[in-house]
């Protein structure tokens, strides 16, 4: 089952949330620094031993003081103007944490919108791209959640599951 909701990613109990790193895996702001704040030091001890992360790839941490069980830490592109591969690369982002997660065992997973902040993807692309990819994977989890900001993000990602047939 794919959800769209309205949360702080911190929050979540389920078995995967996903950050949207940078390539040193060593924090940052967004989702990466509340995802840092609110998991604890230890989180960066983890990430250092990890050797950072190149974009499109995924590498995976404990979840310490968060109420997920892990961590998959993927590197989005960062926007170009989309002549620069980074719709391959994004979508290589959730098909590789989609991946991990079931390697993992993990039936719940839950994504932020990967590249839309700080880097700069256009929302309404980067929800087309999330969606198709996690609808395929669909099935094979228990629940996907699209975990949105704010309600225009909510607002977009419903549009898009409506406009591929997925609502
Ligand atoms: N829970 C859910 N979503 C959030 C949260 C949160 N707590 N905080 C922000 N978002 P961004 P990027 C949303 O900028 O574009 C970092 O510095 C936010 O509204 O976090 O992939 C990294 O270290 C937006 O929709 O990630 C990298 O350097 C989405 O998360 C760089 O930013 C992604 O925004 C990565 O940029």
């Amino acid at each position: 089952m794919i959800e769209i909701i309205k949360a702080d990613i911190t929050d979540l109990h389920v078995d995967a949330i996903v950050n949207a790193a940078n390539s040193s895996l060593l924090g940052g702001g967004g989702v990466d620094g509340a995802i840092h704040a609110a998991a604890g030091p230890a989180l960066l001890e983890a990430c250092r031993l990890l050797g950072g992360c190149s974009e499109g790839n995924v590498k995976m941490t404990a979840a310490f003081n968060l109420p997920a069980k892990m961590i998959l830490h993927t590197v989005g592109p960062r926007w170009q103007g989309g002549q620069a591969g980074e719709k391959k690369i994004l979508t290589s982002c959730y098909e590789k944490c989609l991946q991990m997660g079931l390697a993992e065992g993990a039936t719940t997973i839950a994504f932020p919108a990967i590249s839309t902040g700080v880097y700069g993807y256009p929302k309404r692309q980067a929800a087309e791209i999330a969606l198709q990819v996690i609808s395929r994977y669909q099935h094979r989890y228990k629940s996907i959640f699209c975990c949105c900001y704010s309600d225009s993000d909510v607002w977009i990602y419903k549009k898009v599951m409506e406009s591929l047939g997925l609502s």
